[in-house]
């Protein structure tokens, strides 16, 4: 069981904080700092390390090292941004990282068309709402998710990279999901040999929202297109980042055969919940199968009977309490997320025996 933090001078949340969870064995971290593209150096992974272990944690997981927008459309600068990736695998390898966590959807990393909706009990949550994304200009987009933001720096929402998103548009023309999907591939092979000598497992995001959005492509969203993945690249460093969160989005996933699909393939997973309110609008719930409309215990319990000896970490949490920090991102909420994981899987593991 793990937290996601981001490092020290971006995260709201405290290492001391979250050793007083119970059952928090390591974070899953970041270079915030860096772009998509450039390389992460030794040094880099050095500080972020002697940061965690400042507080007694080990860095079990990157979440994520990105992939730029060259790779995923495959331009000419291509080869030269998986060369740069190569060496930031490479430091993270010498640095004992052994799970990267990243996702390969164009332009845009996870999209929600609200940070801060009320819920009925006075907590505040990150929710989708199709019309209202439709609605959207993309050139405004960028402007709107940081005015939400309220300050916070979002994982995937990296200024600079999204200056020149007409351009970005427009480059993304004739990208098909054929054509995404044979980029990833291509990425995939060409790291091939550098996760071999780490023993690195790349494990790819589902793509949040699961569905196509502002039309481009998305090819990382049902079972099907994930067991497409690690059949085409059938080696132990194509693995896959479970979402439950992200998959839900879609009430026709069917997360409990994907988890029994990719057995043996999902060395990190995300747990969260989601509530289908009506076609097209969510929110993120609390964990809890009876706030949401994913059953929690059903998800657990695949990972139980797959032998899943991963790492995992409860995703978003809502913003209770009166908690201000970076959306999704708050203290109390995961950590009422982390218990009732924990919770769960302990009853499996009693009842098994
Ligand atoms: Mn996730």
């Amino acid at each position: 069981m793990t937290l996601r933090w981001y490092g020290p001078g971006y995260d709201t949340v405290a290492l001391k904080d979250i050793k007083q969870i119970p059952g928090i064995q390591g974070v899953v971290t970041s270079l915030m700092g860096k772009l998509p593209g450039e390389v992460w150096t030794d040094a880099d992974i050095a500080e972020i390390k002697a940061a965690a272990s400042a507080e007694g944690f080990e860095i079990l997981v990157f979440e994520s090292i990105n992939i730029s927008d060259d790779i995923k459309i495959g331009t000419e600068k291509r080869d030269e941004h998986i060369a740069n990736y190569i060496k930031s695998l490479e430091a993270a390898g010498k640095a004992g990282i052994k799970t990267i966590c990243y996702n390969f959807m164009p332009v845009f990393d996870w999209t929600r068309s609200d940070l801060w909706r009320e819920r009925e009990d006075g907590s505040f949550t990150l929710a989708y709402n199709q019309e209202v994304i439709d609605q959207i200009d993309v050139a405004d987009f960028r402007t709107s998710m940081e005015k939400m933001a309220d300050g916070h720096l979002l994982p995937g929402w990296e200024p600079g990279r999204l200056d020149r998103i007409r351009e970005l548009f427009a480059a993304y023309e004739d990208v098909t999901e054929e054509i995404l999907f044979q980029n990833l591939v291509y990425f995939l092979n060409a790291i091939k040999d550098v996760c071999l000598k780490y023993d690195i497992k790349m494990a790819i995001h589902p793509d949040d929202p699961a569905w196509p959005i502002f039309g481009l492509p998305r090819i990382i969203t049902d079972k099907e297109q994930i067991v497409r993945l690690l059949t085409t690249v059938d080696s132990p460093h194509n693995n896959l980042t479970f979402c439950s969160g992200s998959l839900g989005t879609n009430p026709k996933n069917d997360m409990v055969g994907i988890i029994h699909a990719a057995k043996g393939r999902i060395p990190f997973a995300h747990l969260r919940n989601v509530r289908h309110n009506s076609e097209g609008d969510f929110e993120e719930s609390a964990h809890l199968s009876r706030d949401g409309s994913i059953d929690m215990f059903a998800i657990i319990k695949a990972f139980h009977d797959t032998g899943f000896d991963g790492v995992y970490r409860p995703d978003h949490g809502r913003m209770i309490w009166g908690e201000k920090a970076l959306p999704g991102y708050g203290l109390y909420d995961r950590a009422l997320g982390a218990a009732y994981i924990e919770g769960i899987w302990e009853a499996l593991e009693k009842a098994g025996k």
